[in-house]
């Protein structure tokens, strides 16, 4: 890395002419060990964020950089948003280098899951993605989960290279970080991190031992992540915080479910049957009949929260569903998911185009 000073929050370089900009410290703070940058401290103390202008072509540039030199790349995807965790070439963009991928968010899933059972379906996910990493281990960050084993994990693949931690933005990058840095080394300095996708601007350097570090870096951005459609206050509603509640619903067909403005669920045809819902805590269910469900939406204000873009429920992509004969989850990628067990049912989903919707073989 260069010799510039960097904000010890977001990786950006510290500079003192223009306030708009990134990195901005007034001159008179310049002196202090840690320097934190007037946006980081304004989200820590405020929880406000200034937009930045940072562009995929710049984090792109960081994933090049890093595939230049001989490290292990540690990849954090978030297990309740894998689709939303995709970074499009991330093997050709790192050269070859030994990926250790790091299942993050561990405790959004269900306790009564099996961690072996995450984890197969994660290394079938990878394999799908053509991405063949050294090891796969499950993480969380907030609960401070298998930090011992992630340490032993990197010691061991690492062979005294750096390491870089890589992924697309709100996987929990800099906050399992933060978590390694508060078991660790009981430091008081911790990265930046926030529910907003962008938080971590440049990589930040972090000594390991004496001659190597462990760098943080910026989130892709991928726009299949819900996170971008919803506005910025919205964003604590549906990013999961702790386990996800289910919740059950006795269905008869023509009946509609919605997950507050930003996706629905109609039962078209098939017995009445239970719908098993999982979604963040904080997120509104409503149910209505079918023959309602349009003129809901239109209503506005109704559903919360909405995406402000789509006005009428027809922008919506649908994606229809003929259940088999096994129970599935019929997953809202980034937003949550719904088991069923109702072989030969019809189910026709609306979320916002750019949201992966899919369905696998149930998970619980
Ligand atoms: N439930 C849960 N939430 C987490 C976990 N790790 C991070 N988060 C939350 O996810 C959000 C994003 O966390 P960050 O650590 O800022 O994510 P990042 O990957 O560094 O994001 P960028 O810097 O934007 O690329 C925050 O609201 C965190 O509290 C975890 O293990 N479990
Ligand atoms: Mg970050």
């Amino acid at each position: 890395m260069t010799e510039e000073i960097r904000c010890f929050g977001c990786g950006a370089v510290i500079q003192s002419e223009d306030e708009k900009k990134i990195g901005f410290v007034p001159k008179n703070a310049l002196n202090k060990d840690v320097i934190l940058c007037k946006r980081c401290f304004r989200l820590k103390n405020y929880h406000e964020l200034q937009k930045t202008s940072l562009t995929n072509d710049d984090f792109l540039k960081i994933l090049q950089e890093i595939g230049n030199h001989n490290c292990l790349v540690v990849y954090i995807v978030d297990l309740f948003d894998y689709n939303g965790s995709i970074i499009n070439g991330l093997t050709r963009h790192l050269n070859n280098n030994d990926i250790l991928v790091v299942g993050n968010k561990r405790d959004v899933l269900p306790k009564s899951v099996k961690d072996i059972k995450i984890e197969h379906w994660l290394r079938r996910q990878l394999k799908e993605s053509g991405i063949k990493p050294v090891d796969v281990i499950l993480s969380s960050a907030v609960k401070n989960y298998n930090l011992d084993l992630l340490i032993d994990k990197i010691e061991q693949y690492r062979n005294n290279r750096n390491v870089y931690v890589v992924g697309v933005t709100n996987v929990g990058k800099s906050s399992l970080i933060n978590a390694l840095l508060k078991h660790y080394s009981q430091s008081e300095n911790l990265i930046t991190t926030s529910e907003f996708p962008g938080t971590t601007l440049d990589l930040i350097e972090i000594p390991l031992d004496d001659d190597s570090y462990l760098y943080d870096s910026p989130g892709i951005i991928n726009e299949h992540q819900i996170a971008h459609l919803v506005k910025d206050e919205d964003l604590k509603i549906i990013i999961p915080k702790s386990e996800l509640r289910p919740i059950s619903y006795q269905l008869n067909s023509q009946q509609t479910l919605y997950f507050g403005g930003l996706a629905r669920l109609d039962y078209i045809k098939g017995e009445k049957t239970s719908f098993t819902c999982f979604f963040p805590k904080r997120l509104k269910i409503n149910r209505t009949k079918l023959s309602n469900g349009d003129a809901l939406y239109n209503r506005h204000l109704t559903l919360q929260p909405e995406i402000e873009s789509i006005k009428d429920i027809n922008d919506m992509a649908v994606h229809v569903f003929k259940l088999p004969n096994y129970k599935v989850d019929i997953v809202i990628s980034g937003l949550g998911f719904v088991s069923i067990n109702c072989p030969g049912g019809n189910i026709k989903i609306h979320a916002p185009k750019s949201v992966g919707v899919f369905i696998r073989e149930a998970l619980i």
